[in-house]
């Protein structure tokens, strides 16, 4: 008995062994760029989204894997996956960290959780206008600062337009900070947007996007915030009729994958890969600036009443503290972006 035991455990002990190296050799392959797939063999690979088929990003996307494929001639496939199917946004941006899904596309707010300086780039008040912002995130600093992301396992392959959040809720017109006073409203599941809405003296309460309407309408939340177009297509205006367009915060939207995906693709796949992103989020902002003229008016024939501030010092001031919070360590980059026309 005790010499079939011996023998068993040393089977045992080589079989592990062998399959250790089987794996090992597979690590090598992802890391080695001359055993990155033949140039025949098709791969498929998986994009998420969080808004539904027709909205502007989710456009972008399927031109995005039309471009890929189109250039690779039918190798690599992208499949878009819209309306949250795969994961809700802090999900999906840990399973592309992890390398559980090869493509996200995502407000930056949740990817901001890993890569803390990114935060520099949604700081309230911030950019003049979406053409300010624009020229930021193609810049240097943009590119500096995607660069951080790369140590987090996350390649950041184009920016989307997300224009800018106002505030919309159930319960009474916005005209100053003091009305947002005990209201219960939803963020996006990160600090900044929750440390935003406490300076402003309401409630923050974090909840996934597809979560929110039916939050408003049973009443957990009074409020939430958001761009037009989002307003619009997830039909928050049918149940939260009062939106002021006090333009709070601009967060830039990413579409991302993951670095050992990249780096297990050849040179020339990568940089279809790039260039294709880099086209399909231009053709994404063009879409955006239409969408957003289009959603304000649906929203406004459909009955909501808009509240357009004379001025918004009030909530500037609010929210100043958060460049000391959320900016500290990055005075200059803050100058920089302030300082550039
Ligand atoms: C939208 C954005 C989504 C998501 C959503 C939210 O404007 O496009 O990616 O972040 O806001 O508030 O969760």
């Amino acid at each position: 008995m005790k010499r079939f035991a011996c023998i068993f455990l040393v089977l045992v002990l080589m079989l592990s062994l062998l399959t250790g190296c089987a794996s090992q050799s597979e690590e090598a392959a992802v890391d080695t760029p001359d055993e990155t797939p033949a140039a025949t063999e098709t791969i498929t690979m998986r994009l998420a989204e969080v808004h539904a088929e027709g909205y502007s990003t989710t456009m972008g996307n399927r031109e995005f894997a039309r471009l890929v494929e189109e250039r690779t001639d039918g190798r690599i496939k992208i499949e878009v996956y819209p309306g949250g199917v795969l994961g809700d946004e802090k999900s999906v941006t840990e399973q592309v960290q992890f390398g559980a899904l090869d493509f996200a596309r995502v407000s930056l707010a949740p990817v901001t959780e890993f890569e803390p300086s990114l935060n520099v780039l949604m700081l309230p008040y911030l950019y003049k206008d979406g053409d300010h912002m624009f020229r930021i995130l193609n810049g240097d600093i943009g590119n500096q600062l995607l660069a951080n992301l790369e140590e987090n396992g996350i390649v950041g392959l184009a920016w989307y337009d997300g224009g800018a959040r106002n505030f919309y809720n159930t319960q009474r017109e916005i005209k100053s900070p003091e009305d947002m006073r005990g209201l219960q409203i939803r963020v996006q599941e990160t600090r900044l947007m929750m440390d935003l809405i406490t300076a402003l003296g309401a409630s923050p309460v974090p909840l996934p996007f597809g979560d929110v309407y039916s939050a408003l309408q049973t009443g957990v939340i009074d409020g939430a915030e958001n761009n037009w177009p989002s307003y619009d297509s997830t039909g928050h205006y049918e149940v939260a009729k009062y939106f002021t367009v006090d333009e709070h915060i601009r967060i830039p939207e990413i579409l991302m994958t993951n670095t050992k995906v990249m780096e297990s693709l050849s040179a020339e796949d990568q940089e279809i890969i790039r260039q294709a992103a880099r086209e399909a989020g231009e053709y994404q902002r063009t879409l955006w600036l239409q969408s957003e003229e289009e959603s304000k008016q649906k929203v406004i024939d459909a009955g909501s009443v808009i509240t357009y501030l004379e001025s918004n010092e009030e909530f500037q001031e609010a929210v100043m503290p958060l460049y000391e919070t959320h900016g500290a360590g990055y005075g200059d980059i803050i100058e920089a972006i302030i300082n550039t026309n």
